[in-house]
């Protein structure tokens, strides 16, 4: 038997968007311009090394004090475009996988650096669907650091080496590999090269291909 682990951001939905928003309005007020290409760097990353990173671009320095108010800030915008998300934002071929998973009786669990998780998966309509949710408030070392996967493999009540990590982030495949999990990388063939199976995007993520995986 096999269990999927999902990765949320990048995988279930696309909540990059809204993270680069509210993330770009915090570095205008900072004085600096956060570019698209700048925001790739956050992607699958915990929301404080995020901040970290975009302090890095502006080169501005602050306290660990100073950096609080910020965090909040830019959580409270980013948490105002996930509060109108709504099911049609489920990514293109993942409603139909999770169908048949459930289907053919395949456990599921999530394992996401997001500490929003289950408010972005109640607004999708998704809340219930996973056998068990792994976020970035149950995890204290982020992906690459394998914990999130490994918390979701012993909620499933699954081994690490029969479980498959769906990721769209380089942290998130180096995580998958360091727990011993098969990988599914979902983007860019040359970034996610460590991946056990790379897919394009959720598209190519058919119900052929999960057949054909099983198998
Ligand atoms: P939050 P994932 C990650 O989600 C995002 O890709 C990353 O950009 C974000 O900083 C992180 O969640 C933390 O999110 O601020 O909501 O706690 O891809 O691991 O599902
Ligand atoms: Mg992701």
């Amino acid at each position: 038997m096999k269990a999927f682990i999902f990765d949320l951001d990048g995988v279930i939905v696309d909540t990059a968007k809204y993270h680069y928003l509210a993330w770009k309005n915090l570095a205008k007020s900072l004085g600096f311009v956060f570019t698209e290409e700048h925001n790739e760097l956050l992607k699958g990353v915990s929301r404080v090394r995020s901040l970290e990173i975009l302090l890095e671009i502006g080169k501005v320095q602050l306290t660990e004090e100073q950096k609080q108010p910020l965090l909040l800030k830019k959580n409270e915008e980013y948490l105002e475009y996930v509060n109108k998300m709504t099911p049609n934002e489920i990514l293109p071929g993942i409603s139909d996988v999770l169908d048949y998973l459930d289907a053919n009786n395949i456990t599921y669990a999530l394992g996401s650096a997001s500490k929003n998780a289950p408010l972005i998966l109640k607004k999708v309509g998704l809340l219930n669907r996973f056998t068990a949710i792994v976020d970035g408030n149950d995890v204290s070392k982020a992906k690459p650091d394998p914990e999130v996967f490994l918390i979701g493999a012993q909620k499933l009540q699954m081994k690490p080496e029969n479980c498959i990590v769906v990721e769209d982030a380089i942290a998130g495949i180096e995580a998958a590999n360091a727990a011993n999990m098969v990988s599914i990388g979902i983007g860019d063939a040359e970034l996610l090269k460590d991946a056990t199976y790379i897919l394009k995007d959720t598209t190519d993520f058919t119900i052929d291909f999960l057949k054909n995986l099983m198998n």
